[in-house]
């Protein structure tokens, strides 16, 4: 049996293949379809899915157990419905427009209450109907309101509306415009400069099961080392090599928590990709050791393009090895980055993957613990001559792929970033093959989640850009990317003392927690701004540490589901409207709601609290859900709250994720359930079962609260010397007991602490609370 059909017809040739019951793949070209290979999909045709194909003279039809496509022979257009024949997307014009000009186009109806999001990295709010937007990815270092393609190329849609949602995924690197309901605001068109339509459309209930179904299609966030995510400190540039070490004994003797520290372009020799600056860094081994000993990683930033000096033996080797891209004539293409005349090594060929690959091996053999892609959209110095969408990137005409499939650059622009990414991350895997591998990266095309966390690239220390951070890293999870963060403190521009502390406060709550500043920039290390500023920023880095069990709960969570690790609220409470456009504040995972300060002198801000209740997290004040409050915010708060009824698994305070993190506390917040993730953070032995789930429930009677710790699942055993229920706003106890024996207890606030013994064996802990 087959899970697909095909057809010939006037509008052009047509394939409709079921991957799963709810996920279908559409090909529509004006030649015979030919095999396809994708960069982004990972979903195997899984030939198991029972379809049932019928044919009229008029029309094909194919049926999955969730749904019905209906193909008009005529022209092409495509209708789904769901099984129960509920319309779901429909083509308001036949299935394929082939312009005159070439590319193609398709276009959908849209419902009047359809919501848009996703698409990548994107300024803006989180809705984008009405607008169009552009999948180009571009270096563009000033993002001001209205810019439309930047670093990070998705070409996947999200659409919710009234009764479920729907997401669409135009499997296209090339230059790809999506007209969101703007020309026609009835209309959805999508126009790629490819030569024909190759394209998914993902059916849910709702938002997270396109997710769901989305990030099966094109992969998951394998867990990170848990140092990845501590904070990580950056600058333009730390040199010499005097500067790192002092930047490192800052952090110690001021006891501020840091996990990683990055080397920007100025640690090389002349920009020299894989090369060191001997004089600024006369001994890189020693250096990354002795901050090792400290507890810092080292990350060093490596760029695609590659210095055209014929004595430089990366040239040499690349020029040899005919890893370079090529003009149409076969020439290698020199253009121009930070180390001048530059030639680009073309990911599409296997080979130069692998090439590029090995020269990590000299990093990793110093010591540097990840990976840092820069420029690699590719960025190009180009002249004033050059305009359009080549401006700032190589140009269209070059050549890249294997020998026997070359493609003009033009039709795979926005594979760059990925496919560079996927040979640093193959490299590091198979160099370090017991370590995870850590890349940060900045350009990506769908999939870009399997091989690397992405930062949001070259934003300004503004407080615009404060605010913008959160819509952006939350449309990047609805494109499929948890692991993401922005520069905090803001790159170009001088930050100051309390957009610093604003934006550690959010950077806190960010998968990726990253201070990072452009050269010639005023400096923003925590202690840049004196000592108050310095309390208050390491206050937030700190919080950080406190939450990383929950943190990491939620990466194992994104590694089993797709969903991001910070949501958007509607990505949770879909059938509320107010949280269709809230792009100010949000979730980490289910529990935690962040309304991050983004304006000067506020000392208070508007919050949305959804249904149910929520507690405020400083204060323990409870409120009711559906309803806007006024948050107290002085500067020393981020506004947080809540869900009554979650249990957060938090952590100690290290100074490094290297410490032992010994004592565990769950923190109950009235009748619910909670749980923690937990392995080596490290290894890879997670993959085998080396990880640990412990459950957490409590019940709140008249009278007692009962909280049960279960046994852990799975094999991994954590060392651990205290394990602590925190009972929030709950008064001193008549007694508190496990299965019968006392237990000791402590007031803490307005919090009760209860130490209970550390799990390990097989039973369940029942521990009852009396007297409230
Ligand atoms: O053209 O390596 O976004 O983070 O510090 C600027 C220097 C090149 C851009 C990156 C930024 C980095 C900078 N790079």
């Amino acid at each position: 049996m087959t899970s697909c059909v095909s057809m010939a017809a006037a509008g052009g040739y047509v394939s409709v293949a079921a991957l799963s019951s709810h996920i279908l793949r559409i090909r529509i070209g004006p030649a015979p379809l030919k095999p396809r290979s994708s960069w982004a999909v990972v979903m195997e045709d899984r030939p198991q899915v029972a379809v049932a194909v019928s044919e009229t003279p008029q029309e094909m039809m194919l049926a999955t157990d969730g749904l019905r496509v209906t193909v008009r022979r005529q022209d092409l257009h495509l209708t789904i419905a769901r099984a129960d024949g509920a319309p779901v997307l429909e083509d308001a014009l036949p299935g394929a427009e082939f312009p005159p000009g070439g590319g193609t186009a398709l276009t959908k109806r849209l419902q009047a209450d359809t919501r848009l999001y996703g698409l990548g990295q994107r300024m803006g709010f989180l809705d984008k109907r009405g607008e169009t937007v552009t999948m180009w990815a571009t270096d563009d270092p000033l993002h001001h309101p209205g810019r439309d393609a930047l670093y990070q190329a998705i070409p996947f849609v999200l659409a919710l509306q009234p009764g479920g949602a729907y997401g669409i995924f135009l499997d296209s690197p090339a230059f790809t415009q999506f007209d969101l309901g703007k020309t026609q605001s009835d209309r959805l068109r999508i126009q790629t400069a490819e030569s024909e339509l190759d394209y998914y459309v993902i059916v849910a209930d709702s938002p997270k099961g396109v997710l769901n179904g989305y990030s099966e299609l094109t992969g998951r966030t394998p867990l990170p080392p848990r140092w990845s995510l501590g904070y990580q400190q950056c600058r333009w540039s730390y040199y010499p090599e005097e500067r790192v070490r002092e930047v490192a004994r800052e952090f110690r003797s001021r006891q501020i928590p840091c996990d990683v520290i990055y080397l920007d372009i100025d640690h090389m020799d002349g920009y020299r990709v894989f090369t060191w600056d001997q004089g600024r860094f006369p001994d890189p081994a020693q250096l990354v050791a002795d901050l090792r000993a400290q507890g810092f990683r080292v990350v060093t930033i490596v760029d695609p393009g590659v210095k055209a000096d014929p004595a430089y033996s990366v040239f040499q080797e690349g020029l040899a090895g005919r890893h370079f891209m090529t003009t149409p004539d076969g020439e290698v293409y020199i253009g121009k980055v930070w180390p001048g005349p530059a030639a680009f090594p073309d990911f599409l060929q296997e080979s130069t993957r692998r090439w590029w690959g090995r020269q990590h091996a000299q990093l990793l053999h110093l010591g540097v613990a990840g990976i840092w892609n820069d420029m690699n959209e590719p960025a190009n110095f180009t002249d004033a001559s050059v305009t359009g969408q080549f401006k700032g990137t190589v140009p269209g005409t070059l050549l890249q792929g294997e020998a026997e499939c070359k493609q003009p650059h033009a039709l795979v622009h926005n594979l760059y970033g990925l496919a560079m990414a996927s040979a640093t991350t193959a490299a590091l895997q198979e160099l370090r093959p017991k370590e995870r591998p850590f890349l940060v990266t900045r350009s990506g095309y769908a999939g870009i989640q399997r091989y690397a966390a992405v930062w949001m690239g070259d934003n300004h220390s503004w407080w615009e850009h404060l605010l913008q951070a959160v819509p952006m890293c939350l449309g990047m999870g609805l494109s499929g990317v948890p692991f993401v963060g922005t520069d905090c403190g803001g790159f170009s521009g001088d930050a100051t003392a309390e957009l610093l502390v604003r934006w550690t406060q959010l950077g806190a709550f960010t998968p990726f927690f990253r201070n990072h500043s452009a050269a010639g920039t005023r400096s923003q290390e925590p202690w840049a701004f004196g000592p108050e500023t310095e309390a208050l920023v390491a206050d937030a880095i700190r919080l950080r540490y406190r939450f990383l069990p929950y943190l990491y709960t939620l990466f194992a969570e994104a590694r089993r589901t797709g969903l991001p690790v910070m949501r958007p609220l509607l990505l949770e409470y879909p059938d509320d409207e107010r949280t269709h456009n809230l792009s100010d504040q949000f979730l980490l995972g289910e529990d935690l709601l962040v309304a991050p300060v983004y304006q000067p002198g506020a000392v208070t801000r508007m919050v949305y609290l959804p249904r149910g209740e929520w507690v405020d997290y400083w204060t323990g004040a409870l409120y009711p859900g559906g309803q806007y409050t006024v948050a107290d915010a002085p500067l020393h708060r981020i506004p947080l709250f809540v869900r009554q009824g979650a249990i957060l698994p938090l952590g100690p305070v290290v100074q490094h994720t290297g410490e032992p993190a010994k004592s565990l506390t769950f923190d109950i917040f009235g009748s619910g359930a909670g749980h923690v993730y937990e392995d080596d953070g490290a290894s890879m032995d997670y993959l085998a079962g080396d990880w640990s789930i412990t459950r957490v429930t409590s019940r709140v009677e008249a009278g007692r609260t009962l909280v049960t710790v279960q046994p852990p699942e799975g094999k991994y055993r954590p060392v651990r010397s205290e394990v602590l229920l925190r009972l929030r706003n709950h008064r001193a106890p008549a007694a508190v007991t496990a299965d019968g024996h006392p237990l000791s207890w402590r007031l803490e606030g307005n919090d009760l602490v209860v130490a209970v013994a550390v799990l390990d064996g097989t039973e369940q802990l029942l521990v009852e609370i009396s007297g409230r």
